[in-house]
């Protein structure tokens, strides 16, 4: 009897030893609450793909939507296009469009706009000639709508976003032929649970060849 006890002790120690030799060859990322709690996940960085919450507000947190970072982070650019991106403030009202951007915070996807950041003059350009794309790391939709503004140019073969499952363009929006963005939604209700991605098009040099873009979100 007293054997049997000290072996279940024994198998206990053993298994509290593999727990922690485990976890600690697996690493983790620490997450901070605001409560001051710390909470640490066995989970490398380079193993998650999304990061879901509840209310479905971030269904990914490691892609700009609303580029509110000031930055790209979580896209991929190709060509010159989206150099220099994402754009500050309403620059076409600077530069006395007549078609305010309408964007939301401060930060947005003006493909025409070449004001980076507040401390660059404002109501600079970079025009229609550059070309190229930009495409956000792939993300798994768990919400049945993706809401976006969308502006720019409108011609669908040339200037466009695009919504990509597994690769494959199943959504195309262009804007209509204004600075001011609008609102578009997709329903993918049929996609929730596939890995997708966002692309931001531009292929053309010519009048309107822009795309302008923010305030993308899960619904
Ligand atoms: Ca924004
Ligand atoms: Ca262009």
């Amino acid at each position: 009897m007293f054997f049997g006890k000290k072996m279940v002790l024994l198998v206990m120690f053993a298994g509290v030893c593999i727990f922690l030799i485990v976890g600690y060859a697996v690493g983790g990322m620490t997450i901070q609450l605001n409560n001051g709690k710390v909470i640490d996940v066995p989970v490398n960085k380079e193993d998650i793909l999304s990061i879901t919450f509840d209310n479905g507000l971030k269904s990914t947190g490691l892609i700009t939507w609303n580029f509110e970072t000031g930055d790209l982070k979580g896209w991929t650019k190709t060509g010159t296009a989206f150099d220099f991106q994402p754009t500050y403030g309403d620059n076409p009202t600077a530069r006395h469009r007549g078609q305010p951007s309408n964007h939301q915070g401060q930060y947005w996807i003006g493909g025409y706009e070449k004001r980076p950041g507040p401390s660059d003059p404002a109501g600079q350009t970079q025009g229609d000639v550059p070309q190229g794309t930009l495409v956000s790391q792939s993300f798994k939709i768990t919400q049945p709508f993706i809401d976006f503004l969308i502006g720019g140019g409108c011609d669908i073969n040339k200037v466009r976003v695009e919504l990509l499952i597994d690769g494959q363009v199943v959504y195309k929006t262009t804007g209509k032929c204004t600075e001011t963005m609008a609102q578009v939604s997709w329903n993918v209700m049929q996609f929730v649970g596939k890995t997708s991605q966002v692309r931001l098009v531009d292929n053309s040099s010519g009048g309107w060849g822009h795309i302008n873009f923010d305030e993308l979100k899960f619904n």
